[in-house]
């Protein structure tokens, strides 16, 4: 897959009219759109990060039925969560000379390069979901994500309540997101943020598991062979942590009793594991960002100014209310 997803890509101009929807490079024009008769349909060139989590899926199916809903011809990559396969992409839809180029930066840091050539060649940017660190703003029209700063402080606010008024030591592992990547970055600092006040909560580990299930699981099992105390699981998204509870469950402790669990983003099967006891609190990240990214499309390109930072709403969720929440949860 990645191969021919490379091959797509530095392939460049030539090859993608006969690539089609093979491979990560593929138009998803639906044909279904709303764009008034006559006129041309604008093109967005999406890179994304790749197919790491729930979330993601979920993300990615929003980005595309948003696209076909509003008329888009969404070209879409998928960079297996390796920045210079975004970078490819974003040359490459550069190359194409796309309307406009959105992408969820999968680390905060290097690029400023690509977004340079974006804005030379007068193409638009958006970033979604998540930021970079240029100094120079003007590289993008403007951000549209969560802030993962406050969610993290949520996640650390939930553990100082629940252990209110106790002294005794709580030992607590953490399992990062993929390593430079702005949620990653920013969940650790706003609950390292949280928990300070509160001396007997201490952070003994701290390793990425790149937002995936089967690195959730293994770096749990290290921490567990590692730490004989552990009262506490702090996960930066659902997948991590339903990697990590079997992890637990295979050293025969109890999930959400013997080691309290918070995670971020509120898919299905981490509200399950709410739910079922199994997690104990999750702070809500949501990936339906297709609608909102489709509108900003179609102002930027018509040279219409948009607010430099869109903010995602979302909320918490304790087992009793992801009961509630599951039957209309859409992810
Ligand atoms: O929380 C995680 C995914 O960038 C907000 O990426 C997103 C994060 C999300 O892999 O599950």
């Amino acid at each position: 897959m990645l191969k021919r997803w490379s091959a797509a890509v530095v392939g460049g101009v030539l090859l993608l009219g006969a690539l089609g929807a093979c491979g990560g490079e593929k138009s998803d024009d639906a044909g279904s759109g709303t764009a008034p008769k006559g006129d041309k349909k604008i093109v967005l060139g999406f890179a994304q990060v790749g197919a790491e989590s729930g979330w993601r899926t979920a993300n990615t199916k929003s980005i595309q039925d948003a696209a076909a809903a509003a008329g888009i011809d969404l070209k879409f990559s998928d960079a297996q969560q390796k920045q210079e396969n975004q970078i490819k992409a974003i040359r490459n839809y550069i190359a194409q000379k796309v309307d406009v180029i959105a992408f969820s930066p999968v680390v905060e840091s290097g690029w400023d390069t690509v977004l340079k050539e974006a804005k030379d060649a007068k193409i638009p940017v958006i970033l979604t979901d998540r930021a970079v660190d240029s100094k120079d703003t003007t590289l993008y029209k403007t951000f549209l994500g969560s802030d993962f700063v406050v969610e993290g402080k949520k996640a650390g606010d939930w553990l100082v309540n629940e252990y209110k008024g106790k002294t005794d030591p709580v030992n607590i592992v953490e399992l990062q997101g993929t390593t430079g990547s702005a949620p990653a970055n920013d969940r650790k600092s706003g609950f390292a943020d949280a928990i300070k006040g509160s001396p007997n909560l201490k952070i003994i580990a701290s390793q990425t598991g790149d937002f995936t299930r089967a690195k959730g699981k293994e770096v749990m099992e290290a921490f567990l062979k590692a730490n004989p105390k552990i009262d506490v699981l702090y996960a930066h998204n659902d997948d991590m942590a339903l990697g990590a509870i079997e992890a637990i469950e295979a050293a025969g402790k109890k999930p959400g009793t013997d080691i309290k669990i918070i995670s971020v983003d509120a898919v299905k099967d981490g509200m399950t594991a709410l739910a079922a006891g199994k997690i104990n609190h999750i702070v809500e990240c949501s990936p339906l960002l297709g609608p909102q990214l489709m509108d900003l499309a179609k102002k930027v390109v018509a040279g219409q100014s948009v607010e430099p930072r869109i903010l995602t709403v979302e909320s918490e969720f304790t087992p009793e209310q992801a009961k509630a929440a599951l039957p209309d949860r859409k992810y």
